[in-house]
């Protein structure tokens, strides 16, 4: 008997050593292929990953909002600009400090107010195969059922909450509002407005996690949300919170932007 629990355990490490292997954590997903996500950002205080980002523009980065009162007071982040880190000694592809913070108009933590902000980078980031743009495609509201992936260096476990060292990406879907609102999930606590919409899966499995704020939210290949947060992490009744990129959002965006981005 012992012998053959000790076979199965080395089995399943080696089975582990395998690129396909992903381990059933609670939160789930995979990890991502090398530069296959080129336009991920991570804001990093003291070189520490706090949040997700995405580069919009070669000298903008679009974040949450809470990701700055996360960090202490007066200090700006530094973006590194990366698609994977392999591992921790493994820098980002390209590592830029920021220049100004512009968190949306009047954010606060009034749920009408959008938990979005604007990083201004210090000089352009020079595009190539590895750091890219991916452009918002603004959405007005994302039906229930919908499939959508979440990118980020979040916990892959909600009783640990460091980031993980790769990048990693998970399929949720999205809930209705009716049903993220209702008594036995966030009861409206907080209220799920329509410049929000909730995604998870119906095992709690698979989720967004802290750490994964700011990221991004891709569903049918339009980049239409950002990770805001939500109460837990993998608790199908506690779905992750996502920013919508509404069309109210992108006109925002475009009247700090210098031009409107490309098409
Ligand atoms: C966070 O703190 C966070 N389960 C992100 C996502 C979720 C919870 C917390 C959703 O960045």
């Amino acid at each position: 008997l012992k012998m053959t629990a000790s076979s199965l355990l080395f089995l399943v490490a080696a089975a582990c050593l395998m690129p396909a292997c992903s381990s059933e954590e609670v939160i789930g997903g995979r990890e991502v292929a090398p530069h296959s996500r080129p336009f991920m950002a991570s804001l990093q205080y003291h070189g520490e990953h706090v949040c997700g980002g995405v580069l919009i523009h070669p000298q903008w980065v679009l974040t949450a909002a809470h990701c700055h009162h996360r960090t202490p007071r007066g200090q700006a982040p530094t973006l590194g600009i990366t698609a994977v880190r392999a591992t921790p000694s493994q820098g980002p592809v390209t590592s830029l400090p920021s220049l100004k913070l512009i968190p949306f108009s009047g954010f606060t933590s009034d749920p009408e107010s959008h938990d979005i902000m604007l990083v201004k980078l210090h000089a352009p980031a020079k595009l190539n195969k590895q750091v890219q743009l991916l452009q918002p495609r603004p959405r007005d509201d994302l039906r229930a059922g919908t499939k959508c992936r979440v990118t980020g260096w979040g916990a892959t476990d909600p009783d640990v909450l460091s980031p993980s060292d790769t990048l990693r990406e998970v399929t949720v879907t999205v809930i209705s509002r009716k049903l993220c609102n209702s008594p036995s999930y966030y009861n409206h606590q907080p209220v799920i407005t329509k410049g929000l919409v909730c995604a998870g899966d119906a095992q709690g499995q698979k989720d967004s996690c802290q750490g994964d704020s700011g990221g991004p939210l891709v569903c049918g290949g339009a980049f239409s949300g950002l990770v805001s947060g939500g109460l837990k992490c993998g608790d199908a009744k506690k779905p992750g919170v996502y920013t919508l990129l509404t069309r109210k959002v992108q006109a925002w965006i475009r009247r700090k932007l210098p031009r409107p981005p490309a098409e």
